[in-house]
C-alpha cells in the first residue's frame, strides 16, 4: 500500500470541510493499492473550520491531520504543509486539492492511476478536451482565467502545457522535497506556477488530465486579482527564458545599429565593411548575454574549447537567420510587392519593413529559439 495525502488549505470553509473530507476517504473503498489521508492546514479561520476538522479526527485520528497557521497565503499554506508531511508523514505522492468543492474528490483515483503509471506531476488541466470551467462564470473571471494561462503558455513559450494556474494536482514527494526551497519564496498563489515551473526545468514527468472546474457555492474567494496578476507577470519575467532570449535580440538589434553608425559616422568605414562588424558585435552580445543569462540553468560547460566550439556554432545559426531574412525579404518583395505603405494616415512606410517585422516575428524568432534549445543550450 502506497500512501497518498491530499493536502488541503483552507480559510473559513466550514461550508464545505467536512463532506469535502468524508468525500475524500470514502475513495479509499475504490482503491486497494492506495491509502488515502487527508492534511488540512488551516489558516486560523474565523468560522469553525478547525472545529469541524478536529470534531472528524476524533472517529478518524489516523487519517486526518490538521495543523493550524498563521494566514500568510496559498503559497506559504502548502509549503508549511509540504514541511510537516515530508518530516511526519512521509506520503508517496501529495494531492494538493481546494477545499471548497471546485475539485471533485471522485477524481482522486484517476490522478493515482496516472501516477501509477510513471508520472512525477499530474496536473488537473481545464483548457483541455473534456475539461472546463464553470459556465456560471462572470465574464471577468472566465477572461482572467484564459489569459492568465494563455499569457503563462506564451511566455514560456511552453506550449504543450495547457493548465499553469488550477490547484488539483498530484505530485510525488521526491519531487516537492527538491523543489521545496524554490517554492518558499512565493507565497501567493504564484506559487501553483513555480512549482510546476520547477517541475519542467527539473524534467520531472508530466500528464495532463482533464478537469471540470466546480464554482464554489459557499463561502468566499481568498484570491487577490490585481495582486495576482502582478505576481505572475513578475514570475515570468523573471524566470521564462524565452522572455530574456527576446530581450537579448533588442539588445543584440541596439547594438548593431549603434556600431554601424559610430563606424560609418565617427571612423568612415564603408558601410558593408561597418555593418559585417557591427553585425559580429552584436553577435557576440547576444551569444554572452544569452549564456550568462538567458539560458544560464543551461550554462555551456566543458571549459575554453567547448565554448569555442559554440561560439562557432552560434555564429552559424546566426549566419543562418540573415540568409533567411535575405531569402524571405526578396521572395516577399518579388511575390508581394514592393509599395508604400500609409499608416494611421500619417507615416509612409516602404512594405519591405512590415515583411521583415513579419519575419523576424515568425520566422526568425521560433528559429533561433528552438536551435538555441536543441543545438547550442541543450539541457544536460
Ligand atoms: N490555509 C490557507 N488557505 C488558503 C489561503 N488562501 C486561500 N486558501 C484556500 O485555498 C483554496 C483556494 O482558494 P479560493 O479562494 O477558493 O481560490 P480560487 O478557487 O482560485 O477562487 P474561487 O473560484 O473564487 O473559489 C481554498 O480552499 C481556500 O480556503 C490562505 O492564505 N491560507
Ligand atoms: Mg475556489
Amino acid at each position: 500500500m502506497k500512501k497518498a495525502l491530499v493536502v488541503l488549505p483552507t480559510f473559513n470553509e466550514a461550508g464545505t470541510i467536512k463532506k469535502l473530507i468524508e468525500d475524500i476517504l470514502e475513495q479509499n473503498k475504490k482503491l486497494s493499492n492506495w491509502e488515502v489521508d487527508v492534511l488540512v492546514n488551516d489558516s486560523l479561520s474565523t468560522d469553525d473550520t478547525a472545529k469541524i476538522v478536529k470534531e472528524l479526527r476524533k472517529k478518524h485520528s489516523k487519517e486526518i491531520y490538521l495543523l493550524e497557521t498563521k494566514k500568510e497565503g496559498l503559497g506559504k499554506a502548502y509549503h508549511q504543509a509540504f514541511v510537516y508531511a515530508i518530516e511526519h508523514i512521509q506520503p508517496f505522492v501529495i494531492i494538493q486539492m481546494d477545499a471548497d468543492f471546485s475539485h471533485n474528490p471522485n477524481d482522486i483515483p484517476s490522478y493515482l492511476d496516472k501516477i501509477a503509471k510513471g508520472a512525477d506531476f499530474v496536473v488537473g488541466a481545464r483548457y483541455i478536451k473534456g475539461g472546463s470551467i464553470p459556465k456560471d462564470w462572470g465574464i471577468h473571471r472566465k477572461l482572467l482565467s484564459v489569459f492568465a494561462n494563455l499569457t503563462i503558455r506564451l511566455g514560456f513559450m511552453k506550449l504543450n502545457i495547457h493548465e499553469w494556474t488550477n490547484g488539483y494536482r498530484a505530485i510525488k514527494i521526491w519531487l516537492i522535497k527538491d523543489a521545496l526551497d524554490h517554492i518558499k519564496n512565493y507565497s501567493g498563489y504564484v506559487f501553483q506556477i513555480a512549482m510546476l515551473d520547477y517541475a519542467i526545468k527539473n524534467d520531472a514527468k508530466l500528464a495532463e488530465i482533464p478537469n471540470n472546474f466546480i464554482d464554489r457555492k459557499y463561502g468566499k474567494s481568498k484570491i487577490f486579482v490585481s495582486q495576482y496578476i502582478l505576481q505572475i507577470l513578475a514570475y515570468i519575467f523573471t524566470h521564462s527564458s524565452f522572455i530574456k532570449f527576446i530581450i537579448v535580440g533588442f539588445i543584440g538589434f541596439a547594438v548593431d545599429f549603434s556600431f554601424a553608425y559610430l563606424f560609418i559616422n565617427e571612423f568612415h568605414v564603408t558601410k558593408a565593411l561597418a555593418n559585417m562588424f557591427s553585425a559580429e558585435m552584436a553577435i557576440c552580445v547576444n551569444f554572452m548575454l544569452n549564456n550568462f543569462w538567458s539560458f544560464k540553468d543551461k550554462k555551456i560547460a566543458g571549459g575554453f574549447f567547448a565554448f569555442l566550439t559554440k561560439f562557432i556554432t552560434f555564429n552559424f545559426v546566426s549566419s543562418g537567420s540573415i540568409i533567411i531574412q535575405g531569402v524571405g525579404l526578396s521572395l516577399a518583395l518579388r511575390f508581394i510587392g514592393d509599395r508604400t505603405i500609409n499608416l494611421f494616415g500619417v507615416y509612409n512606410i516602404g512594405s519591405w519593413i512590415v515583411y521583415k517585422v513579419l519575419i523576424i516575428a515568425f520566422i526568425i524568432i521560433p528559429y533561433s529559439y528552438i536551435l538555441y534549445n536543441k543545438v547550442i543550450w541543450k539541457k544536460k
